[in-house]
């Protein structure tokens, strides 16, 4: 199982995405056992239950967490620092989330302005630990400073199509943290299924929860779910972004709540895959109370400063309309006192400064996009060509869709943010995400092997300047870091583009 590429290459760091600065240092590695603990005093207590936690899965023992530093070797220390020092002098100037990570002989320590930083340098100290010949396990000797480019590095995962559950949910935040993301946004609602328990509006999950593509089980998150969800993600410094996909997308609310249609008398369930045929009716009387339970019950029940309203594909709405309705839901937004995120077809309709607008695809003519970014929107990345890990690898792959053509390692590595929209200003780019659709995707191993290894390479366009990038280089440490994954029990696709 455990191929030692990371021990057959000592001479390649197996960091990912790459820091802005990382050298290996002579010597052996630190060595974790009986004397390793957690040394976190202050702010920096909060990220020692995940340094301690993830050290001793790998080391297969209780590792301590201690607010005092005895000064005895064996300690990784955390510990929150002021100012740019924190980044070790590559004074980025950018996002929050700079750390820097010492490993020598006696200790490791993880320094960084923020706790965010500290949970992104504990995410490289975990790719430094490696299995010793003794069978044993240590931390490779490095430097590391660091510091990441964009603010929003995120991960989409629809689990309206196919339900999946909190465990899977939870290993994808793990996943995510281990390549320093930083949002998980979950897809609850669409055509065939709807996956968030709203208070006011509770046969949405009775009824819609139960339905899936193909007539698979269901499922559906209850609020305690979703708070649980969200304290997995926040341990991992990851925000998490629910998305309730209006005024397009709603046939699982229309069936729940036939008073929606404008005859009052509803429509059957959906388990197919066709998108685009579903829509709300601005006229209709029910909508708007619909718009602003929903929206508001999803708010109060959401931690971060984000709401995702959908937009895209609303096929069979005018222009008009569809403006109205964007309009009505934005409303709702503001009024709950979230941030609007929405896919690219949200940038026709008036945005409030500050809204983010998601681009999918990058086909068609996206000057609307550039226009609300002038207005003050700003531009979160998901091109399918390269994001959507849904997306088959190559041609014969057992799962996945290929209407963006497939998406192989390199696709997903070699592009550039700031290139997608034709004059988007730079600075309206808030940064990148991968999406995993679910339509063809069932099980916990089937959405890991999409995620692995491509977000990876998603992961460091979000996270790595362009200069540190270099397509030779990802592969060799993508390479070494593989081991790991197999370690974690996680599956993941044998590109043949890397020699493994
Ligand atoms: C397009 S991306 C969609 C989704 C599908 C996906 C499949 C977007 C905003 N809409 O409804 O699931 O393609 O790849």
């Amino acid at each position: 199982m455990s191929a030692p590429g990371a021990a057959a290459r000592p001479d390649v760091l197996p960091l990912v995405p790459a820091p802005r600065r990382a050298v290996a240092t002579p010597g052996d590695p630190l060595h974790l056992g009986a004397a390793t603990r957690v040394v976190a005093a202050g702010g920096a207590a909060a990220v020692g239950p995940l340094v301690a936690g993830r050290l001793g899965a790998r080391l297969g023992r209780e590792v301590p967490v201690r607010a005092d530093d005895d000064g005895r070797p064996g300690a990784v220390v955390l510990r929150l620092v002021p100012g740019p020092a924190a980044d070790g002098g590559t004074d980025a100037g950018g996002p929050p989330g700079a750390y820097r990570v010492t490993v020598d002989g006696a200790r490791a320590v993880v320094e960084a302005a923020d706790a965010d930083g500290l949970r992104h340098g504990a995410a490289t100290l975990d790719q430094l630990v490696v299995r010793t010949p003794d069978g044993g396990a240590g931390l490779r000797r490095a430097e590391v400073a660091d510091a990441p480019r964009f603010g929003w590095r995120g991960l989409h995962l629809d689990v309206a199509r196919h339900f999946h559950d909190a465990a899977t949910v939870r290993a994808v935040l793990d996943v995510a943290w281990s390549l320093r993301l930083n949002r998980l946004h979950l897809h609850l609602t669409d055509d065939q299924g709807w996956r968030i328990e709203v208070p006011s509006r509770p046969r949405l999950t009775e009824v819609s929860g139960a339905t899936a593509v193909d007539g698979d089980p269901g499922g559906f998150f209850t609020v305690a779910d979703l708070a649980a969800i969200q304290a997995y993600g926040a341990e991992r410094g990851i925000t998490v972004v629910p998305e309730i996909d209006l005024p397009g997308h709603v046939n699982a609310a229309l069936h729940a709540y036939p008073e929606l249609t404008p005859d009052g008398a509803g429509v059957p369930p959906y388990t197919g895959i066709e998108v685009g045929f579903s829509r709300l009716h601005a006229d209709v009387p029910a909508t708007a109370a619909f718009v602003r339970d929903v929206l508001a019950d999803v708010a109060a029940m959401t931690e971060g400063p984000y709401l995702h309203v959908g937009g895209d594909e609303a096929l069979t709405l005018g222009a008009d309309e569809y403006a109205r309705l964007v309009a009505m839901v934005a409303e709702e937004v503001c009024r709950a006192g979230k941030t609007l995120v929405g896919w690219q077809e949200v940038a026709r309709a008036r945005l409030a400064p500050g809204s983010l607008v998601q681009v999918w695809d990058d086909r068609e003519d996206l000057s609307a996009v550039a226009d609300a970014a002038r207005r003050g929107a700003r531009v979160i990345l998901s091109p399918a060509r390269r994001t959507y890990l849904d997306q088959k690898p190559h041609a014969g792959f057992p799962v996945g869709l290929d209407w963006a053509g497939t998406v192989e390692l390199r696709d997903a590595y070699e592009w550039e943010p700031a290139d997608v929209v034709p004059g988007l200003p730079p600075a309206a780019v808030a940064g990148v995400e991968a999406a995993l659709w679910t339509e063809t995707i069932r099980t916990r191993d089937e959405v890991l092997t999409m995620l692995l290894p491509r977000l990876a390479a998603v992961a460091e366009v979000a996270w790595s300047e362009p200069g540190r990038r270099s397509w030779p280089d990802f592969a060799a440490r993508v390479a070494a870091l593989a081991p790991t994954w197999d370690e974690a029990g996680l599956p993941w696709y044998r590109s043949p583009q890397v020699d493994w």
